[in-house]
């Protein structure tokens, strides 16, 4: 009975006393306490009747027990759908009924909302906490702390991840077990970590990078992870002199660096600062390495494919650049209309092929179909240049996504939910320069004849549908939209108009 994700990375931990989580609180979580935990947890999920294949969806905040779910999610073969914390009751029932979970786990504060919400009458429902109450750890605690991890083939798919789409609605990314394991086999190896490693983990575990990249790296190196809830100053030096390493969004690096205690002394024990998510500008790449000495790592991935290149370890980290291609990824520039390989230098659309591209969307198979070219390239929708060296340039998008702190924000999915308030005509929004989160969301809408808009009546109805990081920072209302003579709204035109806003 082999279960290759389960056994590689949780498995082999069986009887390893080390500790595996450092918590805010001062207390440790060792692998032998984390895979007790998870096994609880898994005889919970069997005992709620689901098989192999069956999803859990799991919207809590994080904590070493939601970390706990994923490996019982993995041990028991069923499919792990983390969500962000942010969603409305609106988004998550959405992808609650698009995956029919089998299992959801939320916080007991959503619990009442969501048993109501269409579709979820008869779902099943646990809760967890922040505090580690709730319905989930109480009837775990019951429970044996052995589980006979579920036979698993590594094309079985470990882990759905949604991605909204330019046409607002959202695909559910379907990992396997080999796409998850290949990519930390590769990170470990290339990032050079070890079990002496201690990594400062304060971003989310709901998304690829906090959970795929950072936990799962280390799990497979056999480290230590300080687990912080958020980014929080005050916290980040306290925990980073016990660290080796850190990864984060390109945010993490400005938030560090508006700080004075980020000095070349706070931060000399540190081996290795990793950055991805969004571009890092290369300005925050060299003032960090002024200030620190520390040359961040810059590395590019998608929720599609983990991550597909890294700048190297050993050689030389090139501020602006997201580095090589990752060993077993191939990677390749084509001209987005014909798919044809465009030459060195020029820019067109990123196409990757390896292990790490997902075996497709979620019960979507024409949409699958349309994002792989026919031998088998992924097309990420990332404009890029490679270089003779072999270095790739990511110099924006074919896709029309705005990423704010990390987060991808789908502004099609944002002008459906303005234009369906009153009063409203039509809506364009557009991502402009952020000091903080690189990218901010600006929306600009049009009235109906005769319709008069209010900016904070607006900015309250889509905090109904849509997570406070997906909502405009600023809304302006025009007479029109710029367009073309086509009739198509002139984004590059808003997006000049409104480009120091921010600033
Ligand atoms: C929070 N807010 C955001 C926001 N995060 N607004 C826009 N974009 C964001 N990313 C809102 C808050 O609700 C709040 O609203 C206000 O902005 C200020 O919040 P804050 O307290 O300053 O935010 P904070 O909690 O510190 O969060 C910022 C952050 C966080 C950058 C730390 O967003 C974060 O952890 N981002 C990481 C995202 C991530 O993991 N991405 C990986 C995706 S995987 P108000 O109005 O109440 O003040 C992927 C693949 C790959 O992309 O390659 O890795
Ligand atoms: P997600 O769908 O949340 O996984 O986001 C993936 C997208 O983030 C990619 O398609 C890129 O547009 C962007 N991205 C990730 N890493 C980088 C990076 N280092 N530089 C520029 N963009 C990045």
């Amino acid at each position: 009975m082999a279960n290759p994700l389960y056994d590689t990375l949780f498995g082999r931990h069986s009887g390893n006393s080390a500790a595996f989580l450092y918590l805010k609180d001062g207390s440790v979580w060792t692998y032998t306490d984390y895979l007790n935990r998870a096994a609880q947890i898994a005889h919970v999920i069997i005992n709620a009747g689901l098989v192999p294949g069956d999803r859990v969806a799991v919207q809590v905040e994080k904590s070493a027990e939601a970390l706990a779910v994923y490996a019982a999610c993995v041990q028991t073969g069923t499919i792990f759908l983390p969500l962000n914390t942010a969603y409305t009751p609106s988004e998550v029932s959405y992808f609650f009924n698009d995956a029919d979970a089998g299992l959801i786990v939320c916080r007991d504060q959503d619990l009442d909302a969501y048993s109501k919400l269409e579709g979820c009458e008869s779902r099943v429902f646990e809760t967890l906490n922040t505090d580690g109450t709730g319905s989930l750890l109480d009837k775990a605690a019951s429970q044996s702390n052995e589980f006979q991890a579920v036979s698993r083939d590594k094309d079985d798919i470990a882990a759905l991840l949604y991605t909204s789409g330019t046409t607002g609605r959202s695909k559910g990314a379907m990992l396997s077990q080999d796409n998850l394991l290949s990519n930390s086999q590769s990170l470990v190896e290339y990032w050079q970590f070890t079990k002496k490693d201690v990594l400062l983990h304060a971003l989310p575990i709901f998304h690829t990078h906090g959970l795929f990249v950072a936990s799962n790296v280390m799990l497979l190196a056999g480290g230590a992870m300080i687990f912080l809830p958020g980014l929080d100053m005050d916290q980040m030096f306290r925990f980073m002199p016990k660290a080796t390493s850190m990864m984060g969004v390109p945010t993490f690096y400005t938030r560090l660096l508006g700080d004075q205690r980020l000095t070349k002394d706070s931060v000399s024990h540190m081996r290795l600062f990793i950055s991805g998510s969004a571009p890092l500008l290369a300005e925050t790449h060299l003032e960090f390495e002024a200030r620190t000495g520390q040359r961040i790592l810059e590395r590019y991935g998608m929720t599609e494919t983990n991550m597909n290149t890294s700048n190297p370890y050993e050689g030389e980290r090139r501020a602006g650049t997201v580095g090589f291609a990752l060993p077993g990824v191939s990677v390749r520039v084509s001209n987005p209309d014909n798919g044809k390989e465009v030459t060195i230098g020029e820019t067109g659309v990123l196409e990757v092929k390896g292990r790490n591209v997902f075996k497709g969307y979620w019960r979507m198979p024409e949409k699958t179909a349309e994002e792989f070219r026919d031998d088998g390239y992924f097309i990420t929708g990332d404009l890029a240049t490679l270089n003779d060296e072999g270095y790739v340039t990511i110099v924006g998008r074919a896709k029309d996504l705005i990423i704010s702190g990390g987060y991808n924000i789908y502004p099609k999915e944002i002008e459906l939910v303005l234009d369906e308030l009153p009063g409203v005509n039509e809506s364009a929004v557009v991502g402009v320069p952020h000091p903080d989160f690189g990218e901010g969301v600006v929306a600009v809408l049009i009235a109906k004849p005769g319709a008069t808009l209010d900016e904070k009546q607006i900015m309250a109805a889509t905090s109904e549908k849509l997570a406070k990081f997906k909502q405009p920072k600023k809304i302006f209302i025009l007479d029109e939209l710029p367009r073309n003579t086509m009739g198509k709204v002139q984004k590059n035109i808003l997006r000049e108009t409104y480009v120091g806003l921010f600033k």
